[in-house]
């Protein structure tokens, strides 16, 4: 065993750093860092569970040209050629990148630097664009340059916590769990403005559940509340804040709590609660994420949240700042290389000046003039035949795009299409031409930067398994083929931080605040040994703003009126996340563990709409919009406002038969950021009927997805578990299972089937169906799987006598299920979250389901209430 190793973690952008001990060949022990600034030692259930990840199944470990494998040269060499004949025959404008935030910094920095100054356009998008491209858009119009004004140590110290959009219980636990400490040292007021009640929601002092789209409403209401009950800070709106003319006039029309309590369809009460808090709390901070920046109106729903922090001065003060909290590891590296269409490089716009200066560092032959295609309209340009080179890095477009069927064609139109990934086989890469396998977790190495602008390493733990190579090696070297030797003559991800830290403090006097002076000045073994640090100190703390005169801007938004619900399409959709999954589940959905908190894909309805609809809790139900249409189990309950619903955006081609959400959502983006809005799509669901249902289980990978209306996939510990449900003949099933020693029972009455598959005395397949009967917990089947003899009731499904089942599970770190919690909680008479801990150890390990704990110990005080 070797010394532990210290990283950061693959998945959020709170960053939290890791303490790492290689145990084996692939095989790692992973520890909260109790050093690291972002987590001080706590870990969630994702983060915890990344030793599960690090196995070599389902890994791409060579290049393959077509289904072919072929040597790296071989696929450089095309790669470069088909480029370079691209932009010698259509220019520049006909090639893109469409990268990740999920790639190091080194590699965002070697991406934007080929196609920036090398290839001369701006083509070169990421799926940030889907993330925080809002938020980046509104620091820009409000502060100048797109500098986030807050630290973790800001929650700390904050005695008003206001969440809008944000499921941070679930997608930043370990902030989650920060708000949870700061209300337990100094009784700092939670806030929660969601549509849906989420377990972040049920912990909050207020929850508006408003109406989707109207934060902009909700947020003007706050600073017309603030302005006319004294709540402003005159002195720094004097001083720092240049505010347009007529900006209080038309803030004072229709922004009343009457007004904004209709706009917002939220109790006039709570609304007048939250905002007579808010009035008399300096000390503020609003986090917020997806629920303001995927919409249609994201930057203005930004600068809605920038305004009232800037008028009330809660802004470079300790805990008062607006906070845009970071969904991927590496979004905020991105933005600092300038990584995306709409930024040149290091925080710098393509202003002339600017273009000159980075064109002088690079010693580039051109730079780009403009602006590139955003992702919408990039996979647009593509599906129109404008981009005829397209290369893919650590991205899944054709699940996670909006309007994901459209992207599909257009991939499959595409003359060249290049992958980049860390799997083999994923919805995008069915699309590739060339697929180059690609360093993951735990491999690489380099920087990323955090949500608070804390930049850490992540070390590699293991040798490169296969023929895999770093993201930064790869681009590189197709640079190099390019023709551009000496400007990518890289050996090392340590060459490309020293030359990241110069550009972002070239002929920089301080206007640019993002400037990494001194941390680029030492050798290989300073970056090898580089501690987490903190760009950017206390950003505004002195009250001057990256803009010409010096100040911030106020910047006069309304709330865009909320369309009515439409004939065909009457409900509003709304997609997200789930705890325990990370996006296309390529990664997280290696780890049994995490598979077991949300084992399908759901979509959540209100009790009203499912009578109206005939939907049934536990049935299939297709929901529709004009772009397509997908399938989900039915979730019934009154955590969804009436007329909406919610599904998660994980499931994919590899993993469902129908349960794509990326298909879903409009292509229609906010016209300043051009991000997508997801979170508000015009849409009908309906019952499905099925004549049967059943799973099936399997030790090796299957050779194909069952073939059914129904069929959606995890990964359980000795292998795979698919739930399904049909309209035709389940026989047809049944070619699906493996050869060998087959056992089955028949129920006709009842139209069950079960076949239990042996091979040298171990189960190594199952397949369970019925019409009108029941179907045996999973559990203990699964647990068969990796048996070393077939028990002899394996058709009933359950160990001889033994009938308990667990449920589902709740606390992944000690697999422990509802039922036993709920039982404890009954029969122990456990009166809060800490006396379950202290009784069954559920809760005790990464924390991640406290809020779902104490939803069932309220569940268990007023049993008549109703919850999904
Ligand atoms: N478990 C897990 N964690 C993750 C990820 C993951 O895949 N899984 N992904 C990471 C990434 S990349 C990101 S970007 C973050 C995202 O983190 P979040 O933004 O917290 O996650 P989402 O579930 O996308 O959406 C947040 C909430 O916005 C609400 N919402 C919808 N419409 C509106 C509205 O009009 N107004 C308001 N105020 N709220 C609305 C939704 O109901 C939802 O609860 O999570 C990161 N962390
Ligand atoms: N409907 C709807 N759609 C959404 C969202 C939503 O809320 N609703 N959220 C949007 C948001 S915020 C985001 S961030 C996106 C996320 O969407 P995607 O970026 O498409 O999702 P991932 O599954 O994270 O895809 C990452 C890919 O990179 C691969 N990979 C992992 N590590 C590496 C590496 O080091 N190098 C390389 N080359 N490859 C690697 C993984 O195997 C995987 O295939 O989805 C967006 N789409
Ligand atoms: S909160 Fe969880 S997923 Fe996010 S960085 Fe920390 S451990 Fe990783
Ligand atoms: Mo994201």
């Amino acid at each position: 065993m070797s010394a532990p190793v210290r990283t950061t973690c693959a998945y959020c952008g709170v960053g939290c750093g890791i303490s790492a001990t290689v145990t084996g060949e692939r095989a790692v022990r992973i520890e909260g860092d109790p050093d690291h600034p972002a987590n001080a030692g706590r870990l969630c259930s994702k983060g915890r569970h990344l030793g599960e990840t690090v196995g070599l199944d389902g890994r791409l470990l060579h290049p393959m040209i077509g289904r072919k494998r072929t040597s790296w040269d071989r696929a450089l060499d095309l790669v470069a050629r088909r480029f370079r004949e691209t932009i010698a025959q259509y220019g520049p404008g006909s090639v893109a990148f469409y990268i990740s935030g999920q790639l190091l910094t080194e590699d965002y920095y070697v991406a934007n630097k080929l196609m920036k100054g090398f290839i001369g356009s701006a083509n070169i998008d990421t799926n940030s664009r889907l993330c925080m491209s809002s938020a980046v858009a509104g620091h820009m119009r409000a502060f100048g340059e797109d500098v986030v004004p807050a630290s973790y140590d800001d929650i700390d110290a904050a005695d008003l916590i206001v969440l809008v959009g944000s499921n941070t219980a679930w997608c930043h636990p370990i902030v989650y769990q920060r708000i949870m400490a700061a209300r337990a040292a100094r009784g700092a007021q939670l806030v929660v403005i969601d549509p849906r009640r989420t377990e972040t929601a049920e912990e909050a002092d207020i929850h508006l559940a408003l109406r989707p789209g109207s934060d902009v409403a909700l947020m003007n209401g706050a600073l017309a509340w603030c302005r006319d009950n004294g709540a402003l800070d005159s002195a720094f709106l004097e001083q720092h804040v240049s505010t347009p003319d007529g900006f209080w006039d038309a803030l004072a029309e229709g922004n009343d709590l009457w007004s904004v309590a209709r706009t917002c369809d939220v109790p006039a009460a709570d609304l007048r609660r939250f905002y007579e808090l808010l009035a008399v709390t300096p000390r503020t901070v609003t986090l917020f994420s997806q629920g303001v920046n995927q919409s249609l109106t994201g930057t203005d729903q930004v600068n809605a949240i920038t305004n009232l922090h800037l008028a009330t001065g809660r802004i470079g003060k300790p805990g008062a700042a607006p906070f845009s909290i970071t969904g991927q590891p590496n979004a905020m590296g991105g933005r600092e290389v300038g990584g995306l269409a709409s930024t040149l490089a290091a925080h710098m716009d393509f202003a002339p000046d600017n273009r000159a200066l980075v064109q002088r560092f690079w010693a580039a032959p051109t730079i780009a003039e403009k602006p590139g295609l955003k992702a919408v309209d990039l996979f647009r340009a593509v599906g129109e035949g404008r981009i005829k080179a397209l290369w893919i890095m650590a991205t899944n477009p054709a699940v996670s795009m909006p309007d994901a069927s459209r992207v599909r064609e257009a991939l499959a139109d595409c003359p060249f299409v290049v992958v980049s990934d860390v799997i083999a086989d994923t919805d995008t890469s069915a699309f590739a031409h060339v697929r180059l396998p690609a360093a993951a977790w735990g491999e690489k190495d380099g920087t990323v930067t955090n949500s608070e602008r804390t930049i850490s390493r992540q070390r590699a733990l293991f040798p490169l398994p296969g023929e895999a190579k770093p993201d930064w090696w790869i681009i590189k070297e197709v640079a190099r083929r390019m023709g551009w030797k000496t400007a990518f003559a890289y050996d090392r991800p340590a060459e490309i931080w020293r030359e990241h830290c110069r550009l972002s403090t070239y002929r920089n006097d301080g206007a640019r605040l993002f400037a990494l002076a001194g941390h680029g000045a030492g050798g290989n073994a300073a970056y090898d040994a580089m501690p987490p640090f903190r760009w950017g100190g206390t950003p505004f703390a002195d009250g001057r703003f990256p803009t010409a005169d010096g100040r911030a801007r106020l910047v006069p938004v309304a709330q865009k009126p909320i369309a009515a619900p439409l004939r065909d399409w009457p409900m509003t959709l709304n997609t997200g996340r789930y705890r325990d999954q990370w996006h296309t589940m390529t990664r997280t959905g290696l780890a049994p563990k995490l598979a077991r908190h949300r084992a399908e894909p759901l979509v959540e309805v209100h009790p009203q709409d499912a009578d109206r609809l005939g939907l049934v809790d536990g049935g299939l139900a297709r929901v529709s919009t004009p772009q397509g249409g997908s399938l989900y189990r039915v979730a019934i309950g009154d955590s969804q406002r009436p007329g909406e619903l919610f599904v998660p955006i994980h499931w994919t081609d590899k993993t469902s038969s129908a349960g794509r959400t990326g298909l879903l959502p409009r292509p229609l983006a906010d016209p300043i950021s051009g991000q997508p809005g997801f979170k508000a799509t015009p849409a009908a669901i309906a019952a499905v009927a099925t004549r049967w249902r059943g799973f099936a289980l399997f030790a090796d990978v299957p050779p194909r997805r069952p073939d059914c209306l129904w069929a959606t996939k995890v990964t359980v510990p000795a292998g795979s578990l698919w739930e399904l449900a049909g309209d035709g003949d389940s026989a047809a099933l049944d070619a699906i299972l493996p050869p060998g020693e087959r056992i089955e029972a028949v129920d006709r009455a009842r139209g069950t089937r079960r076949i239990a598959v042996i091979v040298d005395g171990r189960l190594v397949a199952a397949l369970f169906v019925t019409e009108t009967g029941e179907l045996p917990a999973r559990d203990w089947l699964i647990a068969q799987l990796g048996a070393t003899e077939a028990a002899p009731t394996l058709l009933a499904g359950r160990a001889p006598g033994a009938t308990a089942d667990r449920g589902a599970i709740v606390c992944v770190c000690f697999d422990i299920g509802v039922t036993t919690i709920v039982a404890a909680i009954r029969d122990r008479s456990l009166a809060d979250v800490a006396a379950i801990g202290a009784a069954i150890g559920a809760g005790t390990n990464c924390g991640s389901c406290r809020p779902a704990l104490a939803r069932l110990l309220a569940e268990a005080t007023e049993p008549a209430h109703a919850h999904g």
